[in-house]
């Protein structure tokens, strides 16, 4: 997998110095090609390596062939060095800025001399670009937003690459003959958007030399290095460049550590405070009368020598400090310790309590797969309706459908509604909401259809009133029943649309517009914070994936994550409805 990843990402980079060196466009467009194909792919390559099968694969040429055979041989590429000679490392460097692409880093360098990301911010300030043919006020803007976003990101890794890369290392953890029990903590057990390590627990079984777990994960095919090695800690980076945090504790103090290192850090501050408040000490071995704590001399790294009043589950902790169980995607100090101690925890919703998707892509626009394929996928799901929303014709490059294409699809979106039994599917679209807030389609179109998502995909640099008036004007639409991903962000490479929340939220909620939590990362969209004052404000959810294959289905999970993190119940959500309240809620706003 990670093998993979490493050989797009090298094609893709030699497509884009070919780009910054003025070849012709035929070569880059193949590496282009092969660079695709081996993200998508899921076959082993060093299997067809090996076995000589990858002279078979279309679209892989031999001069491509040699250089994926020397790199899964070697870890590096000749091509590539002889390729990227004369071209200073910066400019190659500058390809990881969002919003800046191969034709542009080689205007700047050939015209400007710019050879870093550094001294393309300078040049930005002192106002050095003015009059560059080709980059306007505009794209300079976007070029130093996408500066600073990168800085921002600062090596954070999007929630569901970390969570694919934690998974397998906890299985192999939890399988460890030493291991009583595993468990991922940190901000990926909380679920945030991006992960700045993954934190794993374990409890080692009694007796056992927790040191040999330690050495056992370093010794796993997914360590490239090794950070520190100590008798209850060990810390590792992967393949992917994902660090993995490992701490080994007695089982008797394993909820006490997991509570801990959960966090957030913000969550366990005010759980100490509490405790103190209470003559308790709180720490990452247990919940202790102080008293008594404060007697018994304790060593670092080693389990304090008086008994706590609570430690083995994290459940256990919460009772002693006169809480329920608190969820940890609601620990973040965002009211929650407060709200657990008055009983007014939510139930939160879960990935089961999901009855449908309302937003999802065919081959119709942009997806991979067919009307009837989305739809059995769904029912093998256990859904009881799903939506299919294509684009509109304004979305040029995702083949988006005019209205003739679209009226014909309608009819074959019923025509495969028969041959699935037992799932409601809706005949919908995802129109553009354009930037003055027209939607891309007349009433008369819309009229025909059973579900409406309307996002805003261009124009996404708006100020705050233009904006917000924009998405106002989609929700006055009468056949608008939710809109998609409504500020357009995507995280870490566009902040999207600066939207007056609280007037978009008062017209959703009056006029029974829903609004997405698009899970499909990095969009995220609207995020947890933002949801969570929607659905106070009245406002209907819809969690969606904006599925465009029979596999993007799965993202749903994330968008359910994101509706936790905000607080959301099942009776906040549009998708946990029954088909017939779905139907109430689409035809009462018509
Ligand atoms: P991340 O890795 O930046 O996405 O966020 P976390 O929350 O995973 O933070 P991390 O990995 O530094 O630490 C994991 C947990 O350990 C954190 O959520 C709470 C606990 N922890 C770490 N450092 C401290 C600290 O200095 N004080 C307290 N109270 N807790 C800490
Ligand atoms: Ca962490
Ligand atoms: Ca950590
Ligand atoms: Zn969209």
């Amino acid at each position: 997998m990670s093998l993979n990843n490493d050989l797009s990402n090298l094609f893709a980079t030699m497509a884009a110095i070919l780009e910054i060196k003025g070849e012709p466009v035929f070569k880059a467009i193949a590496f282009t090609k092969v660079s695709r194909w081996l993200k998508d792919s899921t076959l082993d390559l060093a299997d067809l390596v090996a076995t000589g099968k990858l002279a078979d694969v279309e679209g892989i040429g031999p001069s491509s062939r040699r250089i994926i055979e020397e790199f899964i041989r070697t870890g590096s590429s000749s091509d590539f060095q002889e390729l990227s000679k004369g071209v200073p490392a910066g400019v190659i460097g500058m390809l990881d800025i969002p919003s800046l692409g191969p034709k542009t880093i080689s205007l700047l360098w050939k015209s400007r001399n710019i050879t870093s990301v550094d001294e393309l911010k300078s040049a930005i300030e002192k106002g050095e670009l003015a009059g560059l043919k080709g980059i306007g006020e505009k794209k300079i803007a976007a070029i130093k937003e996408g500066i600073e976003l990168r800085a921002k990101a600062g090596g954070r890794v999007g929630l569901p690459a970390a969570l694919a890369a934690a998974l397998p290392i906890l299985e192999e953890l939890g399988a460890l003959p030493n291991v009583v029990e595993a468990k991922i903590a940190g901000s990926l057990r909380r679920f945030r958007e991006t992960i700045g390590d993954v934190d794993l627990l374990c409890a080692a079984k009694p007796g056992a030399d927790p040191q040999s777990i330690g050495r056992a994960v370093a010794a796993f095919p997914q360590v490239q290095k090794v950070l520190a090695q100590g008798v209850t800690k060990t810390s590792i980076v992967t393949f992917d460049g994902l660090q993995v945090d490992l701490r080994i504790v007695p089982p008797a103090n394993f909820g006490a550590a997991l509570l801990y290192f959960t966090g957030s850090k913000e969550h366990g501050v005010r759980l100490r405070s509490r405790a103190i408040d209470q003559g308790m000490t709180l720490n990452e071995w247990g919940i202790y009368r102080t008293s008594e704590y404060d007697k018994s001399a304790k060593k670092t790294g080693e389990a304090p020598s008086v008994k706590p009043l609570a430690s083995r589950t994290e459940a256990d902790v919460y009772k002693v400090l006169g809480l329920p169980y608190i969820e940890p995607e609601l620990r973040e100090d965002r009211g929650e310790i407060d709200a657990a101690a008055a009983g007014k925890l939510p139930k939160l919703v879960e990935l089961a309590e999901i009855r449908g998707d309302l937003h999802c892509h065919t081959t119709a626009s942009d997806g991979a797969n067919s009307i009837l394929e989305m739809a059995q996928a769904a029912r093998e799901k256990g859904y009881q309706f799903l939506a299919i929303t294509d684009h509109s014709k304004s979305s040029v490059i995702a083949n988006g459908l005019t209205a003739e294409r679209l009226l014909a699809h309608v009819k074959a979106i019923h025509k495969a509604a028969e041959q699935v039994k037992g799932l409601t599917l809706l005949a919908g679209c995802e129109v553009d909401i354009l930037a003055d807030g027209h939607l891309d389609f007349e009433a008369e179109v819309l009229a025909e259809l059973d579900w409406v998502v309307a996002s805003p995909h261009v124009a996404l640099r708006q100020d705050r009133p233009k904006a917000t008036d924009r998405i106002l004007r989609a929700i006055e639409s009468r056949y608008v029943n939710v809109i998609g991903h409504p500020t357009g962000r995507m995280i870490d490479q566009r902040e999207g649309l600066p939207l007056d929340f609280a007037r978009i939220f008062r017209a959703a909620a009056g006029s029974g517009t829903a609004l997405e939590i698009n899970g499909s990362y990095p969009r995220f969209d609207l995020n947890d914070v933002a949801a969570r004052s929607a659905a106070e404000a009245g406002v209907m959810i819809a969690v969606d994936t904006d599925a465009h294959s029979v596999g993007g289905l799965e993202q749903m999970m994330f968008g359910v994550e994101v509706a936790r993190r905000a607080w959301l119940t099942s009776g906040q959500i549009v998708n946990c409805m029954t088909p017939a309240r779905l139907t109430q809620f689409i035809s009462r706003k018509r």
